[in-house]
């Protein structure tokens, strides 16, 4: 008997326990809230920017973001075999999620530490950065940041 193609419920609970991944005590990080989001933010607004996650570059390799203004930030990993993810402590602290979609699945939580992306998937990071700075993003699969898989999110105020 075939078995459905869905996810396997291991590599979907796997995906949900990484883009769930809410702050744990690390030292001055609260407990993330919704209370984050900054007000007013008018997500009709919302500007769409894509990265392309390839073997092995991010494609662009520089993204400028704005602070205090929604974004959907939409990461696919194009590549046929290779899982790619996208890597930044710093980043990740300094931008509020409103939610992450992923196929027909609506993540809401307004922090994540890292994604990772199966080869051939989609996700949607709806956000807004509240730090400026200059952030360098990498892929932490061995061996594909050494191969150039690094990039840079500058957030502008
Ligand atoms: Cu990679």
């Amino acid at each position: 008997m075939n078995r459905p193609r869905l996810f396997s419920a291991g590599r979907l609970a796997a995906l949900l326990l990484i883009i769930s991944g809410l702050a744990r005590g690390e030292a001055g990080h609260e407990t993330p809230t919704l209370d984050w989001m900054p007000e007013g933010i008018d997500w009709e607004k919302a500007e769409t920017v894509s990265m392309l996650l390839e073997d092995h570059v991010f494609t662009p390799e520089e993204v400028v973001l704005k602070v205090n203004r929604p974004y959907k930030l939409v990461l696919t990993n194009v590549s046929d075999r290779a899982t790619h993810d996208l890597v930044d402590l710093e980043f990740f602290h300094s931008v509020v999620f409103k939610q992450i979609t992923i196929g027909g699945v609506v993540v809401n939580t307004p922090h994540v530490h890292s994604l990772e992306l199966k080869p051939n998937s989609s996700a949607s990071l709806y956000l807004v950065p509240i730090k400026s700075a200059e952030y360098e993003i990498y892929c932490s699969v061995p061996g594909h940041r050494d191969e150039g898989m690094e990039g840079y999110i500058l957030i502008e105020n």
